[in-house]
């Protein structure tokens, strides 16, 4: 500066400088600070003269010297900051330098206040003030911890926090930072921070008191009680006197009790307590009596036993003792008595005595309770007995009724009706003696088993039969076919009877048979059995099975049968006759006629031989058959054999008929008038001999070989001539031989009289049946013959019935006759025409 000065001099005499240093300036407030202006290059007088730019004062003190002018600011405050004009008169000539000054004032760290109460959990107001700042524009204040910014304030020189404190808050600090934020100010001076600690005030909590105790009398214990505060708390001890009253008892966190009795039972406080506030605690101090209970012999016995509940105690002084028995949450006085024990006893426990007891002790200071549990164990009691059974009436009935797990069950038997007193028991077993039995003791019987408090019964139906005979058949038979039989089936003393059936059976078929009715005791029951019978139930064997199909029944005794046998009567039928060997023999065989006949019962057989009509009686004979032989057969035998059997309800015939044959023999030759016959008189020559079949007769007149044939050995010789007259010769033959007989017929000449002609003499060989029929003559000749004794020739008429077939010989062979025989009194099946 004085350089320019120096320069501008010979420029020009007025080129004077004035300068102004520092032309800008930034005082802080309260340092001591100048402004220098000075002029140079003046060569005249210099004058210097300093004014504000402001309407104010300047608050300097100048100094000037020469050229050069100091403004001294001290202190610098904040009424120095101005544009201020140095004036420079040089010789008249006027300069001026204009300067700028600034303050800036940031003289303390921040106050912070409110943070050595805080109340934890309340809201509290911290406060940082700022003092002495300038300007205050530039002014920043931070509620900080740590590197965190909590809040943030400006161009406010009092900045206020609201804060709620926890205890996490305790050992915390908080800082408050101000911040001039000028440009200009020294860096150093920029910030300022205040950093605090916390002080937290917090309502003491109590950390830890002791346990519930229990002591025994006489003995000491130690209580303690921590808490935590701040500021520490005080602790207190509180106990309730026997006024009820709240005493203190101790001032530390432990309290030492000595020598307890009855008196220190009781709740022991703890009260903790600071500035802020307190808390508190309690803890149950139990002093004890040694009192006891005790169950002997065990505190589990089984019904039955015994057991004694007793208690003691060493109370002091003695007080008075009271047993209970709790139960339902209520006590039941059991025992009490003054002193220092007392007793119960169950002579037989129950399971109801299963209970908790208690026993208490006391006196004026107090009572101690003790308990005790008694549980008494019912007996696993069960009863065994058959849920049924069944049994005969009469019979005898033994009910078994068992208890088990029982050392000694009590048993009952009970039924509708009073039970008899033949209850035997035994130990566990108890028998109902039930004899003889009757339908009255068909009920339930229940055994009642009782062991202690447990009772337990089981029941038994008893169920009664009685099936005691076998069933009776009254067959009032026999029976007539084809009517309706009745049988009958009874069964007596049955019982249920509706259990009962009675069955008819005809070997496997069931036969219809009606509904047992039903009665409540015992049963007397017949069953008909109507059955129409026929030929086919002759000698079957009808059942009647009754059952009694009940359960308990032994199988083998549910049934029971009868049987009879059907017996069918009918009036004979089938009768037969037969002859042996054959219908037709040789005479001199062996014959036997023998005849059968059904019918029931046997009646009689009677075997005839018919004979002129008339019934020969040949053999008759009880029974259904009959017979009679013939060693030797004769022709005479051949015939009609009738054979008839009869009983009470009618009689029935059969008949057969046999042929002797024999070859002709004992011929006899008769000529009729006589074997003299005079000239042209008729001749009849009758040849008959014994033999069967009818032989056929051949007459030959020996000289001339003539022949005559007959069937029935007669000859009709009419008008006969001399010729005639000669020896003849008869041959009677049939299948079994011939024999021959000669004879003479002498011819009387007779006056005038032609000799016959032969061929006049006409013997119609005719059938023999057929002559029997219409030739007078013939038969005139046969009674005759017979009345002399000749053998009658039997012959077989042709509707004769052969035995094969019954039926026709029966219904109309034999007219009138034969029907009588089979027309009995009762209507045989077999006539029905
Ligand atoms: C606070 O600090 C003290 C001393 O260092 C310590 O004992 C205490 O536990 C601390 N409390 C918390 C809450 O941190
Ligand atoms: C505990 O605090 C309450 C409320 O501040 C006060 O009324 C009471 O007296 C205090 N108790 C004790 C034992 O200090
Ligand atoms: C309590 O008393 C019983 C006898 O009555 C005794 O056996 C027991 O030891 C006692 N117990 C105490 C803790 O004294
Ligand atoms: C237990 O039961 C029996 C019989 O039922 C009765 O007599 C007795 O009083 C009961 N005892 C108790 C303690 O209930
Ligand atoms: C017989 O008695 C039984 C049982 O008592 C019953 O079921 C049945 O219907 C009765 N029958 C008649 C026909 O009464
Ligand atoms: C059943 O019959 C038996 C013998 O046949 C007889 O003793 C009894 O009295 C009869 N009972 C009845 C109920 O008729
Ligand atoms: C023939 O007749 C005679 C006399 O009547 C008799 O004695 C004799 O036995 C008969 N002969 C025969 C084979 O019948
Ligand atoms: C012989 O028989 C014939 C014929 O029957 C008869 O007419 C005649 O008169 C008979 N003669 C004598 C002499 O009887
Ligand atoms: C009789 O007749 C039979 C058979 O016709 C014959 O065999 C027999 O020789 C005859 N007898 C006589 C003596 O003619
Ligand atoms: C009836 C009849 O013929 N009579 C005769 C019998 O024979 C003599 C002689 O031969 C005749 O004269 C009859 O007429």
């Amino acid at each position: 500066m004085s350089l320019l000065w120096l320069l501008m001099l010979p420029a020009a005499a007025f080129a004077f400088n004035v300068e102004i240093h520092p032309k800008s300036a930034l005082f802080r407030a309260g340092d001591t600070q100048e402004l220098r202006c000075m002029a140079t290059d003046c060569n005249n007088q210099v004058t210097i003269s300093w004014n504000s730019l402001e309407d104010k004062p300047m608050f300097a003190q100048i100094h000037t010297d020469g050229p050069e002018s100091v403004a001294v600011f001290d202190p610098v405050t904040k009424d120095n900051e101005a544009a201020l004009l140095c004036r420079v008169d040089c010789g008249g000539v006027f300069k001026r330098q204009r300067a700028v000054v600034k303050v800036y004032s940031f003289p303390e760290a921040p106050v912070v206040s409110g943070h050595d109460r805080l109340i934890s959990g309340e809201v509290n107001i911290l406060t940082c003030q700022v003092t002495n700042f300038y300007p205050l524009e530039y002014l920043l204040i931070e509620w900080r911890r740590g590197d965190h910014v909590l809040q943030t304030a400006s161009e406010s020189t009092l900045s206020t926090y609201a804060f709620t404190p926890t205890r996490d808050d305790v050992n915390g600090s908080i800082s408050c930072r101000a911040t001039h934020g000028m440009d200009g100010v020294p860096d150093a001076e920029k910030t300022k921070e205040t950093t605090v600690p916390l002080t937290v005030l917090y309502v003491p909590q109590i950390i830890s008191i002791s346990q519930p105790t229990t002591v025994r009398v006489g003995t000491g214990l130690t209580l303690w009680c921590l808490a935590e505060g701040y500021p520490r708390p005080e602790i207190r001890w509180k106990a309730v006197g026997p006024g009820g009253q709240f005493v203190i008892v101790g001032q530390s966190e432990e309290l030492a009790l000595k020598d307890v009795n009855m008196m220190h039972s009781g709740l022991y406080g703890c009260v903790a307590s600071n500035s802020v506030g307190n808390a508190t605690a309690s803890v149950k101090v139990t002093v004890l009596a040694n009192t006891t209970i005790s169950v002997s012999p065990r505190s589990k016995v089984k019904e039955g036993d015994s057991v004694t509940v007793s208690c003691q105690s060493d109370i002091a002084p003695v007080g008075r003792m009271v047993l209970k028995r709790l139960s339902n949450g209520q006590g039941v006085e059991l025992q009490s008595s003054d002193g220092s024990s007392t007793s119960f006893a169950i002579s037989s426990a129950l399971a109801n005595d299963s209970a908790v007891y208690e026993c208490e002790a006391s006196n004026e200071y107090g009572s101690q309770k003790v308990r005790t549990l008694l549980s008494v164990e019912v007996y696993p009691l069960e009863v065994k007995m058959d849920p049924a059974v069944t049994v005969e009436v009469g019979s005898i009935l033994v009910l078994s009724c068992q208890a088990l797990g029982c050392p000694q069950p009590a048993f009952s038997w009970k039924s509708v009706l009073p039970v008899d007193c033949n209850v035997l028991t035994q130990d566990s077993l108890s028998q109902l003696h039930l004899a003889p039995v009757g339908l009255a003791n068909e009920q339930t019987y229940t055994c009642e088993a009782k062991c202690g408090s447990v009772v337990k019964a089981k029941h038994i139906e008893v169920r009664v039969f009685s099936f005691p005979s076998d069933p009776v058949i009254l067959n009032p038979g026999p029976f007539l076919e084809d009517r309706v039989a009745n049988l009958y089936c009874s069964i007596a003393d049955v019982y249920p009877s509706r259990h009962l059936r009675v069955q008819w059976l005809d070997g496997d078929k069931e036969l219809p048979s009606d509904a047992v009715k039903n009665s409540s005791g015992l049963l007397n029951w017949t069953s008909q059995l109507s059955l129409m019978v026929g030929p086919e139930h002759q000698g079957r064997r009808i059942a009647c099975r009754v059952s009694l199909q009940t359960d308990g029944v032994p199988l083998g005794r549910r049934e029971r049968q009868a049987l009879t046998e059907l017996e069918i009567h009918y009036a004979p039928r089938g009768t037969t006759i037969s002859v042996s060997p054959a219908n037709e023999v040789k005479e001199g065989d062996s014959v036997t006629v023998s005849c059968q006949s059904d019918g029931a019962p046997v009646g009689r057989m009677v075997l005839r031989r018919i004979s002129n009509g008339q019934g020969v009686e040949l053999q008759s004979s009880d029974g259904s058959s009959t017979s009679f032989s013939l060693s030797s057969a004769r022709l005479v035998d051949s015939g009609v054999y009738v054979c008839e059997a009869s009983n009470e309800y009618g009689h029935h015939g059969a008949r057969t008929h046999f042929t002797v044959r024999a070859p002709p023999r004992n011929i006899t030759v008769q000529v009729y008038p006589s074997s003299e016959v005079q000239e042209g008189h008729n001749v009849t020559v009758s040849c008959h001999s014994n033999s069967f079949p009818a032989p056929a007769v051949v007459l030959r007149k020996l000289d001339n070989g003539m022949e005559l044939y007959s069937l029935d050995g007669n000859f009709l010789l009419l008008n006969v001539t001399l010729q005639d007259a000669g020896r003849y010769l008869v041959n009677v033959t049939n299948d079994l031989g011939y024999e021959t007989e000669i004879f003479s017929i002498v011819v009387m000449k007779k006056h005038s009289r032609s000799s016959p002609d032969l061929n006049q003499i006409v013997i119609p060989a005719v059938c023999l049946g057929i002559m029997l029929t219409t030739s007078g003559l013939v038969l005139d000749y046969l009674r005759r013959a017979r009345r002399k004794g000749f053998y009658e020739l039997t012959k077989i008429p042709e509707e004769f019935p052969t035995p094969a077939d019954p039926r026709r010989n029966q219904i109309s062979s034999y007219g009138a006759d034969l029907g009588a025989i089979t027309s009995g009194p009762e209507p045989a099946a077999e006539v029905s025409t």
